[in-house]
């Protein structure tokens, strides 16, 4: 598999690099790897990072290392802002779903290869767009991270690769095992590797731990007055389920319920210009194990049956685009949907505001 894609790496002359819109480090910091490798196997290649809705707060400082060490991105928030051209190859990264694409994903139509490289075990890819593409897949749900992955490329490849990009690989792996909460059996060698390659660990940190701006702490504050919360009884065990809204840094928001307490947290945030919905979750593991609720697919997917629309994700974290506009009839289907679950055993939590 890895022979294919030297091959067409080898071969291509155009080459767009598209990680998931508002990309988090893992994916923006694979793809920016990614562009590196690509350039060092076939140095004449023009090679570009396309991503959607510009790039997620908590890696603005990786964006700009990545920008320092010559890699070209182009952030797009409009459809008309993307540049197409005939491709030669495509590399979708940390991709679950073509919905995450947003505006980027009419790039796909022009592409002669696709290859997908991805850790997510769930997908969710609308296939017309491959169509006339030759595609290849690269996905090991087992690896902790897509950063992971490219880590390992760097290996078989057997490329010399300087540490600064180690370093924002290494920054990927610690943002997307949210510290090594979850890793893969190869995560502690990687990092070791890495290290010993000359990687300030405490350096690394720096790159994902920069200071929220103010407007995440708007939204946190928001979301929190804004949601609401319910508890269910599923299979003799209580868990508690925030539902919430916001226009921007919903995972924050997702969080910060999770923070304090909830097991499951919905976040829906409307996009007025696409007349689309875009909601994520984020859970609690362990708890999610216990009572046998699988929140992609036992609701998430639900939605998407019936709303239309695509998404992705892990057991602990995820989201999708709903073909609707209309919050309240998605927070119905989701009570529904609950009520359904726990067998009617769905409370609303209902406080008076203070004063
Ligand atoms: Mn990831």
């Amino acid at each position: 598999m890895q022979e294919r894609v030297r091959r067409a790496i080898l071969t291509s002359k155009n080459v767009t690099i598209l990680p998931h819109s508002n990309a988090d480090p893992d994916a923006l910091g694979s793809a920016c790897v990614l562009a590196y490798l690509v350039n060092k196997i076939n140095p004449v290649a023009n090679v570009r990072i396309v991503v959607s809705d510009g790039i997620g707060g908590e890696c603005k400082d990786l964006a700009r290392l990545c920008i320092e060490m010559n890699i070209r991105i182009e952030a797009v928030k409009r459809f008309q802002q993307v540049e197409t051209r005939i491709e030669d190859l495509c590399i979708l990264v940390d991709v679950a779903s073509t919905e995450h694409l947003r505006y980027a994903k009419q790039i796909l139509k022009t592409c002669k290869t696709i290859a997908i490289l991805d850790h997510h075990s769930i997908h969710n890819y609308e296939t017309d767009l491959f169509t006339n593409s030759e595609v290849i897949y690269l996905v090991d749900p087992a690896a902790s991270s897509t950063a992971e992955i490219v880590y390992r490329f760097i290996n078989e490849f057997n490329v010399k690769v300087e540490s600064d990009f180690l370093k924002i690989l290494l920054a990927g792996i610690i943002w997307d095992t949210k510290r090594f909460q979850r890793i893969s059996s190869n995560t502690f060698k990687y990092v070791n590797e890495m290290i010993e390659r000359g990687v300030q660990y405490a350096e690394t940190i720096k790159l994902v731990e920069n200071v929220k701006p103010v407007y995440s702490r708007i939204a946190r504050i928001k979301c929190l007055l804004r949601h609401r919360g319910f508890k269910a009884t599923i299979n003799n065990k209580e868990i508690y389920i925030a539902i919430s809204e916001v226009g921007a840094y919903e995972s924050d928001c997702a969080s910060t319920l999770i923070t304090i307490g909830y097991d499951i947290a919905f976040i829906i945030n409307t996009d007025e210009s696409l007349k689309i919905l875009r909601i994520i979750y984020r859970a609690r593991e362990n708890l999610i194990e216990d009572v046998k609720l699988d929140v992609y697919e036992n609701i998430i997917k639900k939605l998407t049956d019936l709303f239309g629309g695509g998404g992705g994700g892990h057991k602990g974290a995820g989201g999708a685009v709903l073909r609707t506009f209309n919050v309240e009839t998605v927070i119905a289907e989701i009570i529904k949907i609950l009520n359904r679950i726990s067998g009617n055993n769905l409370v609303e939590f209902v406080e008076n505001r203070v004063g």
